[in-house]
């Protein structure tokens, strides 16, 4: 019998798995980092791995070679990995999901297993609970804590996709959807079009009268694992790189409630069901329906919304967070545009760790539409990634004043830096050198994890410093991977309102910080917010789509956000934070 047929997502898994064994095993790091770097590009290669395997085609993959190729061939040939049930002899399975505690890493997951014949992350818990750990070497009772947290936030992942990675892919589909005969109307529904930091599955909406050509297409595409239902309005795939996708068809003249449907969130719409079924109506995805049973169709969105009495919203608010009653009001908020924003006001250049030189960096800025960049370098204690030290700082200066000759008045650089805020709480520069720039980010990247009380005492170091213009990513989270700092927020908000200083949301879509909710609060609280890039390099400029969804998702209008004003208004409060000084 011939074995179940694999998706790039279970062939990826075996490689990550190889390398995590192999790891704990404490193989040299090269062989283990091979293993990491195929399962990536299998995950990454946009086709079905057996057709490319059956081509014959394995080693053009980038990151696979020759050894790697004839795993993958003996796996998808067998169903098995000889090598891999080698190592399992050798390390318990069960260790994987050990090393997959945050803060948690291969020589620590050893120790543990050879010490204290710790093999799995059960056993993992209740060793530490019962301070077993404690009396092995570099342990205490503050790494208990430690791991005790891990493991709780381990069991909080979702297995949720970042909306960065599940967008590009569902806009593809998009393409292809819209090119199929017959289709009026394609879009996104769900929580990509809320533009939710994480996405379960993705959610498309067609129009078409006749549904057959459309859901072929959908589950046709190259990149599709398996079908998981196939059905004459709705359709769902599961693709190579494990997402999933949901399609809708609906006939043209019904496109408005199935798209207002789909949409959801699911509480929203339950909010405007009340609306309706208190009007005497009921609503479907297929109509709004009379009490008579006879139906009113909706074509578009705004139609369905009108028919209640309401003013169309952007998806961005639809979360059952106030948005419907604002609307009843007439008072919705008029989010900012991505097209409003005038500065990037976070950007690194080669003299710390970016890609792209000041110049290039500020013809990059011109080229996004941009008016005025700040150019804002680390700091040095950051070493590792090349930080700025005070006399680089100064002669960073005349490089940018350089640059700002030569470029005119097509654009204002901006001398910034952005300077780490240390562990003991210390800016990294001494206020008169903050005191010459003419921005001044400060960030926390290291000592993520300290306690409450230390990390936010930090924090308001930083705020409260006059020459700190902006906080950047406030909370340090990764968005699916890292937990935030530990920070008091109600604390940091109150200091924030009281300094005038501007809290970031940093439009890299791992990190999304402040989200959605903390910067609504910011708004309500009178901070003003910064949507920057962060970019390290030139092809990052203009990358501020993610950011600006999640300003919207907190509500936030054009007058909250600093880099949306015109320079001068910018400079001007820049200015005026200088007075304090
Ligand atoms: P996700 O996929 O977990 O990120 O979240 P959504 O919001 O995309 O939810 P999903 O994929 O389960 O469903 C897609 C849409 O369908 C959702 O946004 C609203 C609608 N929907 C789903 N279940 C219900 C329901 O029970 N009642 C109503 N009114 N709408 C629902
Ligand atoms: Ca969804
Ligand atoms: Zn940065």
């Amino acid at each position: 019998m011939l074995p179940k047929k694999m998706s790039n997502r279970e062939v990826a898994d075996v490689f990550q798995l190889v390398a995590d064994l192999l790891q704990i095993k404490g193989e040299i790091i090269y062989k283990v980092l091979a293993y990491r770097k195929a399962s990536d590009s299998i995950l990454d290669l946009g086709r079905d791995i057996n057709v490319v395997w059956r081509e014959g085609k394995l080693t053009d993959v980038p990151g696979i070679g020759k050894a790697i190729s004839e795993k993958i061939d003996e796996l998808l040939s067998t169903g098995e990995l000889q090598f891999l049930e080698k190592i399992k002899k050798e390390v318990p399975v069960s260790l994987a999901e050990v090393l997959e505690v945050p803060d948690l890493g291969p020589k620590k997951v050893a120790l543990f297993w050879k010490e204290a014949g710790i093999s799995d992350l059960a056993g993992l818990e209740a060793a530490t609970r019962a301070g077993e750990l404690r009396s092995l070497s570099g342990m205490g009772p503050k790494s208990e804590a430690k791991i005790l947290a891990g493991i709780e936030s381990l069991s909080r992942r979702t297995g949720r996709t970042p909306l960065g990675l599940a967008w590009p892919v569902a806009q593809e589909m998009l393409v292809l959807l819209r090119d199929v005969k017959g289709v009026k109307a394609a879009e996104m529904a769900g929580s990509l079009r809320r533009m939710r930091e994480t996405i379960g599955d993705i959610d498309l909406l067609v129009g078409a009268k006749d549904s057959a050509a459309v859901t072929e297409a959908f589950v046709g595409q190259p990149n599709v694992a398996r079908v998981l239902g196939k059905g004459d309005i709705k359709s769902s795939i599961e693709l190579t790189n494990g997402y999933r996708a949901q399609l809708w068809v609906l006939p043209p003249e019904r496109f408005g409630t199935a798209l207002q449907y789909a949409t959801g969130s699911k509480d929203h719409n339950v909010r405007l069901r009340e609306l309706a079924l208190k009007q005497g109506l009921s609503l479907s995805d297929q109509a709004i329906t009379r009490e008579d049973g006879t139906e009113i169709l909706c074509a578009t969105e705004a139609e369905v919304y009108e028919y209640f009495g309401l003013a169309w919203m952007p998806s961005e608010l639809r979360e059952d967070r106030g948005e419907i009653q604002a609307a009843q009001n007439g008072d919705l908020p008029v989010l900012i545009e991505q097209g409003q924003l005038r500065s990037d006001l976070h950007t690194h250049s080669t003299w710390s760790d970016g890609k792209g030189t000041i110049e290039e960096m500020a013809r990059a800025a011109k080229k996004a539409g941009l008016k005025l960049i700040a150019i804002t370098d680390h700091s040095h204690s950051i070493g590792v990634i090349g930080g700025m030290d005070v006399k680089a700082v100064r002669k960073r200066r005349k490089e940018i004043e350089a640059v700002q000759e030569k470029m005119g008045k097509s654009i204002r650089i901006l001398q910034g830096v952005e300077v780490e805020i240390k562990a003991d709480g210390q800016l990294d520069y001494p206020d008169e050198v903050l005191a010459e720039l003419d921005i001044v980010i400060a960030s926390l990247h290291v000592s993520l994890r300290q306690p409450r009380k230390k990390v936010t005492q930090r924090m308001l170091n930083a705020i409260q410093n006059p020459n700190v213009d902006i906080i950047g990513h406030p909370t340090g989270r990764l968005v699916a991977e890292r937990e935030p700092a530990d920070l008091d927020m109600d604390v940091v908000f109150a200091a924030a309102a009281e300094s005038g200083v501007a809290l970031e949301i940093n439009a890299n879509f791992k990190r999304l910080d402040l989200n959605d909710v903390y910067s609504r609060r910011a708004i309500d609280l009178g901070i003003p917010l910064s949507i920057n890039t962060d970019a390290h390099n030139t092809d990052m400029l203009g990358k501020t789509e993610y950011g600006v969804a999640t300003a919207r998702r907190g509500w936030a209008e054009q007058e909250h956000v600093i880099n949306s004003w015109q320079p001068r208004r910018l400079l001007s409060w820049l200015r005026k934070r200088d007075d304090r000084k």
